[in-house]
């Protein structure tokens, strides 16, 4: 009788030592995907790429090597990528726009500011610009 009992409180204390262990390295895989994989999101969510969608970016964090996929009938509007003065003046013509129309861009977020308008006359006005600031 007293055998018994013995055996099976050791078989529950390995139990709990195999559970803390799996519960420690799920913890540590976890933490280890959150700091080293980038997210992927597709901005403005159901929507897409489309007006007002810097409202999307609220509560989100977002990281440089972030990968956004702007997603829009590329018969209606475009990406461009920005400075600040072509993102504040909605004008793509800073040298060093850069101008997507797939309709399924995929781009990185560098550190730091990144602009995005479309450069189709009256939409940026018309709120389709994006600001996210990568850290
Ligand atoms: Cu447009």
């Amino acid at each position: 009788m007293r055998g018994k009992q013995g055996r099976r409180s050791s078989a529950v204390v390995v139990g709990v030592g195999v559970g803390t262990i799996v519960v420690v390295l799920s913890l540590f895989f976890s933490c280890v995907s959150v700091t080293t994989e980038a997210a992927t999101y597709v901005v403005g969510g159901t929507s897409g790429w489309t007006y007002n969608v810097q409202s999307w970016t609220k509560g989100k964090k977002f990281k440089a090597g972030d990968v956004l996929v702007f997603k829009y009938d590329p018969s209606l509007h475009n990406v461009e990528v920005v400075d600040s003065n072509g993102y504040k003046g909605c004008s793509s013509s800073t040298s060093n726009s850069q101008a997507y129309a797939t309709g399924k861009d995929q781009l990185k977020l560098s550190k730091g500011p990144n602009y995005f308008i479309c450069s189709i006359p009256g939409h940026c006005d018309g709120g389709l610009k994006l600001s996210i600031n990568a850290s």
